[in-house]
């Protein structure tokens, strides 16, 4: 058996062979595979790793790294007798400089671990979504995981000022070494960022904390209509420091106060939100309030939005949060065919209203949930399962639909995957998003960084 050689080959390794842990650990949060891998192996540094990979290329064994597994392109799953490689026993903080603001964590360190370890240094790791307390950094890196403060702060490969990571070969790359400038050639670093586990595996990564920032408050509004965002959003850049924008859909409200047992915020039921988070400094606070009433009654006047509610504390706060950040969770009860799209923003109602009618004409039986990043143009589609539709034939059909999604994306200009992946689910349509040439230069790179293809194979290419 494979796993029995493999063990002869790193006697020190962690295999694990349960088939609990087959099935936990051989899939993500994608539910439209099913876990088949041969074994779960747990390293707990550097050295295994580069065992690992050697004797992985002796055998031929796929290996799949695999994070938190909260990820939504079915990148980390394991459905064909790979090996999964769980960073799990990896979560320790290596090294920490106040004067560089730099961290340096092992890839499994969860990432609501690196911004509790930022806060209680007076610093702040701005890389947020809903799944940050089970995420982790190497699966951040590998899929460059964006979230709410994109608009601020960039995505997570805005945050990696270096990485260390074992390629196909077992070689360890050390890219970068925290360094801002460094002008010497090919970063090879940008390169792993957002290679979804198939040029190398992250071992160590060194991230670029941030001042803590000022106290902030949450506003959130019931508009009217899609294209009325852009402009309630000129209007508040005009007069606040943004560092959240987000939007939602009417349903996507519905289902989150069903799956929460949540009051709706509004008595009127607006077809969209739009929840934004900005600076409020003490010393400010007044005038920024009373500003913030200003925008609200122009914007009422205009017929943009229909009520608010401002959220000044903590608590509140989070509490607007939660309609937005639980919108993921509540739909997964609808098997979701989830689209991370992304187009300039300036595109993004005329886009939203060509993919609303696309599916409308192909499949008027679909539910459509609309969220997303306003304030980065990344929309997050899920079309739900009609609960008497089976799975199977449900993915064939939104499949079908995507075809017609992607090339309205093309003809908009825009990216089939803003921040989830390519990933198993999105592999078929990567030619929709990239060109030949593209393509053909990224099969050279990943045959350079893994020449057996051992590393994560059948995804993103
Ligand atoms: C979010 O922004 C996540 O909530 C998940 O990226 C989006 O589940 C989704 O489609
Ligand atoms: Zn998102």
């Amino acid at each position: 058996m494979l796993t029995e050689k493999l063990a002869q080959a790193c006697p020190d390794l962690c295999i694990d062979t349960d088939p609990d842990v087959l099935q936990s650990h051989g899939r993500d949060w994608t539910r439209f595979r099913e876990p088949q891998p041969a074994a779960v192996v747990f390293p707990a540094n550097l050295r295994q790793v580069v065992k690992l990979v050697k004797a992985a290329r002796q055998l031929e064994l796929a290996l799949v790294p695999s994070g938190g597994r909260t990820g939504l392109s079915g990148g980390a799953v394991a459905a064909h007798g790979e090996v999964v490689v769980a960073m799990d026993r990896m979560r320790r903080v290596l090294e920490f400089d106040p004067v560089d603001r730099l961290l340096t964590v092992e890839a499994g360190t969860v990432t609501a671990a690196v911004q509790s370890f930022a806060r209680e240094r007076d610093l702040f790791y701005p890389v947020s979504f809903a799944a940050e307390g089970s995420a982790s950094i190497g699966g951040n890196i590998a899929t460059t995981a964006g979230g709410i403060r994109v608009l601020r702060y960039g995505l997570t490969r805005d945050r990696v000022a270096g990485l260390k990571a074992v390629d196909g070969r077992g070689r360890v790359l050390e890219l970068n070494r925290g360094l801002v400038k460094n002008a010497s050639g090919y970063d090879l670093r940008h390169l792993l960022i957002g290679s979804e586990g198939t040029l190398a595996i992250i071992v160590e990564a060194t991230l670029r904390l941030e001042p803590t920032p000022p106290p902030s408050a949450v506003l959130l509004l019931g508009v009217t209509s899609m294209p009325v965002i852009l402009d309630l959003m000129a209007e508040l850049r005009k007069g606040f420091s943004l560092s959240a924008c987000e939007f939602f859909s009417a349903e996507a409200m519905h289902m989150v106060c069903k799956a929460r047992a949540l009051r709706q915020p509004m008595d009127s039921d607006p077809p969209f939100y739009l929840l934004v988070e900005f600076d409020l400094p003490s010393e400010q606070s007044e005038a920024l309030l009373e500003r913030a009433a200003a925008v609200l009654e122009y914007a009422i006047e205009r017929g943009w939005a229909v009520d608010a509610v401002l959220a000044q504390s903590q608590l509140q706060a989070s509490e607007l949060w939660a309609y937005r950040e639980g919108i993921s969770e509540a739909a997964s009860a609808h098997t979701p065919y989830k689209n991370d799209l992304s187009v300039r923003l300036s595109r993004m109602p005329a886009f939203l209203s060509a993919l609303e009618e696309a599916t409308r004409r192909s499949f008027p039986q679909f539910q459509v949930l609309w969220y997303g990043h306003v304030g980065d143009g990344n929309l997050h589609m899920n079309v739900l399962k009609p609960a008497d539709l089976d799975t199977v034939e449900f993915e064939r059909m939104c499949k079908e639909l995507s075809r017609e999604h992607y090339e309205l994306t093309a003809r908009f200009g825009g990216s089939i995957s803003a921040e989830h992946g390519i990933g198993l689910l999105k592999r078929a349509f990567l030619a929709q998003a990239r060109s030949e040439a593209e393509i053909a230069l990224m099969r050279g790179i990943k045959q350079v960084f893994d020449p057996d293809g051992i590393l994560n194979p059948g995804k993103l290419l």
